[in-house]
């Protein structure tokens, strides 16, 4: 079978993510991606009725790549991301990101920061020191981002707008490998 522009990916990120990750290599080669029109990520874009979806493309020791499905109205919490880095590039759509500084206790403290928006092909990145954010899909209208982390993260700490205190949120995969799993919740 021919590579399909997403192997070459994920060979260019195995030769970027060591343990000291380039990370500028791994920024140009998500850009590149996602501006190059490819189409082959649509194989693993499940969306979900009421929640984001989060569809695993491939997962290693220094990795897990993600192709997320964002329904018009469908947004994260705010979150951060287990002191793991974090980058996110628009496939389709246009996206808001929104940051926050968190200051956790009894009762956590929340601090808007800048809202930025994203268009296809652009690259944004993220560790908990730059902030905790949320994301969501812009103009009313369905959105797909891909996202790697750098270690993968099985958690990560959210801000209960309820509560107004921060928890743990274990993140499940929608799809794995084109594959939706049977059970399944974000
Ligand atoms: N971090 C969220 C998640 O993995 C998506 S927001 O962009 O980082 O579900
Ligand atoms: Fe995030």
């Amino acid at each position: 079978m021919t590579r399909q522009p997403i192997d070459e990916l994920l060979a260019q990120l195995d030769r970027s993510l060591g343990d000291d990750a380039r990370a500028s290599e791994v920024t140009a080669a998500l850009g590149r991606y996602a501006a190059s029109g490819a189409q082959d990520w649509r194989a693993f874009a499940h969306f979900e009725a009421d929640y984001y979806a989060r569809n695993l493309v491939r997962q290693s020791e220094l990795f897990e790549l993600i192709v997320l499905c964002w329904g018009a109205g469908q947004r994260s919490p705010i979150h951060d991301h287990h002191g793991q880095r974090c980058w996110m590039a628009v496939l389709d759509g246009e996206v808001s990101e929104s940051l926050f500084t968190v200051r956790d206790g009894p009762r956590a403290e929340l601090s808007p920061g800048v809202a930025r928006k994203f268009s296809r092909g652009s690259v944004a990145y993220i560790v908990d020191e730059m902030g905790w954010h949320r994301i969501e899909p812009a103009g009313g209208r369905p959105a797909v981002t891909m996202h790697l982390y750098s270690r993968p993260i099985r958690t990560c700490a959210i801000y209960d707008e309820q509560t107004q205190s921060v928890v743990t949120r274990t993140m499940r995969y929608h799809s794995i490998g084109g594959v939706v799993q049977t059970v399944s919740r974000s």
